[in-house]
């Protein structure tokens, strides 16, 4: 899948990639070439639900999303060091772009899951365990695990969707100490997430998290990318958490309930586009990711 915007223009900075909610920009030295040591990590306000991108962007997602991470690094800095160096950026993408330590990053994608949905409940489902963890009987649907369990996928290209890895596919790629030392940290984030998420009143079902490594081999993992946000988790609202069926989600369901209502005219089966978004779904949307932001920090947006 193409991103339709073309990148901004950002003095000192050339685009380097893509993603579908993200962008990267290499900083220009004053010698005039790349600076490989920093990348500029941008957040759009570009929302995708049922692998389409909206339309119209979610005004200030990108500032929210970004100030999260910001606040999940520094509740995670005692668990793992990450690669934010400033929040000194270009005036066009203030709030919502960080300056960070480039990394060369591990080919896993770090999953960790604290419910069971999705992925891991047809896992479950057909063989009774989740990336070789056995697991109680009787789990449905939003059932929290007895503990969070690893379940690293592999890195798809865009637009294409990451496959299961198991642990022997893991430990071939990064070697076994390193996949041992992914796994703990990747469910201790999950683990501290929700420590703190349940006092304000929301349940992390699932994240993922991006490691790298400084390029000097210096050190150990270092935790890259956006972290603990409605982007690369799954938030609950707690009040509503009922096994035994699929959860609201909280950022998208707005979303999600207009596409499949009859008021949209569309049909996820239809194979074409999604139509605009109406005001008052992109306003309702954007009140979730603030809500979302001033619980879980205790900061107003
Ligand atoms: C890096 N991505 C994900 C995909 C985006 C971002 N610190 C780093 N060093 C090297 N590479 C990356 C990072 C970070 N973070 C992150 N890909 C590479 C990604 C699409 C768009 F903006």
């Amino acid at each position: 899948m193409t991103t339709t915007d073309a990148p901004l223009d950002l003095p000192g900075y050339e685009h380097v990639y893509s993603g579908k909610v993200r962008d990267l920009y290499a900083p220009i030295g004053p010698d005039g070439r790349r600076d490989e040591a920093r990348l500029l990590l941008v957040a759009s306000n570009r929302l995708s639900a049922y692998d389409w991108m909206m339309t119209p962007e979610i005004p200030d997602k990108g500032e929210v999303l970004t100030r999260l991470s910001l606040w999940w690094f520094d509740q995670l800095a005692d668990l793992v060091p990450n690669h934010v160096v400033s929040t000194d950026v270009p005036e066009q993408v203030a709030g919502r772009a960080v300056l960070v330590r480039r990394l060369e990053m591990l080919k896993v994608e770090a999953i960790a899951r604290a419910y069971l949905t999705g992925g891991g409940l047809e896992e479950y489902l057909s063989k009774g365990s989740v990336s070789g963890v056995p697991l109680p009987e009787g789990l449905v649907d939003g059932s929290r695990l007895p503990e969070p369990v690893f379940t690293p996928t592999t890195k798809a290209p865009v637009g294409e969707h990451d496959q299961p890895m198991s642990p022997a596919e893991v430990e071939a790629e990064l070697g076994a100490e390193v996949a041992a030392e992914v796994s703990r940290l990747t469910r201790a984030i999950l683990a501290r997430g929700n420590e703190i998420a349940a006092k304000r009143g929301i349940l992390i079902a699932d994240t993922k998290v991006e490691f790298g490594y400084a390029p000097e081999g210096s050190g150990g993992l270092v935790l890259a990318d956006e972290v603990l946000t409605p982007d690369s988790s799954r938030f609950w609202p707690a009040d509503l958490w009922e096994p035994g069926h699929p959860q609201p989600s909280y950022d998208k369901q707005f979303v999600r309930d207009w596409l499949t209502s009859a008021e949209s005219g569309w049909s996820k089966a239809s194979g074409e586009p999604p139509p605009p978004l109406p005001e008052h779904v992109v306003a309702q949307t954007r009140a979730k990711y603030v809500e979302v932001f001033e619980r879980l920090t205790g900061e107003t947006f």
